[in-house]
């Protein structure tokens, strides 16, 4: 069901009134706390059930983790074509069960460390992690997972953007339907993201979805984004049943990663275990763009990851080195 709250009280005062064309005015926290509330929910309440756990392997060591996060990925040519066709696409294998492991325990006292335990419902989040957590930095610099954007947007050399943390914990609702080329304030959609589980995740958790084609946008090009309410997450989903337009709702196993384009619609269901849903997300650029001259209030806090650089000018900073080139 569409709610449209005249005043949603977790966007902030400073942005209640006007449209999208403002800074985000609160933190990046504030900005997931805001976004989950535009996704629509089956009201009836549902009974959390045990998650998968974490992958039942010893972690990777330091070296491990550094030697596999190194290493190029061997990506089949049919996956490059399957991504420019789709706009997504989920590899498997792209990181070992050990890793997961390891970086699942760093990210859980990360987590912890910033939000508490009392996070019940809620869809928490961490960005930058690794500009002070070592392995967070491997992750995010990494030449597999950088090499692997770079291949399938067919592009030199890609920057980063910045990482993410994303953790659905258990009981929260919907992601709602978007696509990242409104979030990225970039003149370029030249832009990925690489949904990296920190364990298993079968549907019940919530696991990253997909419209299947790189041209849905343009389905849903005249739907207007709402910024209070669920309109827009209903629109689109409604949108694309009408049309016709496949989702790709599968699980995730462990290891697998999924790399989705600016221009692929995407959700993520409900977590509806006891287990938070946590993936790492990193997006990446092409080398050479540009920040738009406009950005919006989606873009969040869009001036923490390209520090110093102004509304047109070019997306380079201390903070978005080259992290991945087409091998
Ligand atoms: O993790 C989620 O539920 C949403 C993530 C997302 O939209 C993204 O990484 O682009």
């Amino acid at each position: 069901m569409a709610l449209t709250n005249p005043e949603n009280p977790l966007l902030p005062a400073a942005n209640r009134t006007g449209g999208l064309d403002q800074d985000w005015a609160g933190d990046d926290q504030d900005w997931w706390d805001w976004y989950v509330t535009l996704a629509a929910n089956d009201a009836a309440p549902v009974d959390l059930v045990e998650g998968p756990g974490l992958p039942d392997v010893e972690p990777a060591s330091d070296e491990q983790l550094a030697r596999e996060l190194a290493e190029p990925y061997d990506l089949d040519p049919a996956a490059v074509e399957s991504f420019a066709r789709d706009a997504f696409v989920k590899l498997p294998g792209v990181l070992s069960p050990a890793v997961v492991r390891r970086l699942a325990g760093r990210l859980e006292d990360l987590l912890v460390a910033e939000h508490g335990s009392d996070v019940a419902g809620r869809f928490t989040a961490l960005e930058q992690m690794w500009l002070h957590d070592e392995l967070m930095r491997e992750v995010a610099l990494s030449p597999r997972i950088g090499g692997l954007a770079a291949a399938l947007l067919g592009e030199p050399g890609v920057r980063i953007y910045h990482d993410n943390a994303l953790s659905k914990e258990p009981g929260c609702g919907r992601t709602p339907w978007h696509h990242d080329a409104e979030h990225f304030p970039l003149q370029t959609t030249q832009a990925v993201t690489a949904w990296m589980p920190m364990s298993a995740i079968p549907g019940r958790m919530g696991p990253l979805s997909f419209a299947r084609g790189v041209r849905v946008l343009d389905e849903l090009d005249d739907l207007e984004f709402d910024k209070v309410g669920t309109t827009y997450d209903v629109a689109v989903a409604e949108r694309l049943t009408e049309r016709g337009v496949e989702v790709e709702a599968g699980p995730f196993a462990v290891g697998e990663v999924s790399f989705h384009s600016a221009l692929c619609f995407h959700t993520a269901g409900p977590n509806l275990t006891t287990q938070p849903r946590r993936a790492l997300a990193t997006t990446y650029f092409a080398d050479g763009a540009r920040v738009v001259t406009s950005p919006t209030l989606i873009s969040g806090t869009w001036r923490e990851f390209l520090p110093g650089v102004e509304p047109g000018g070019l997306a380079v900073s201390d903070l978005n080195p080259v992290v991945g080139r087409r091998g």
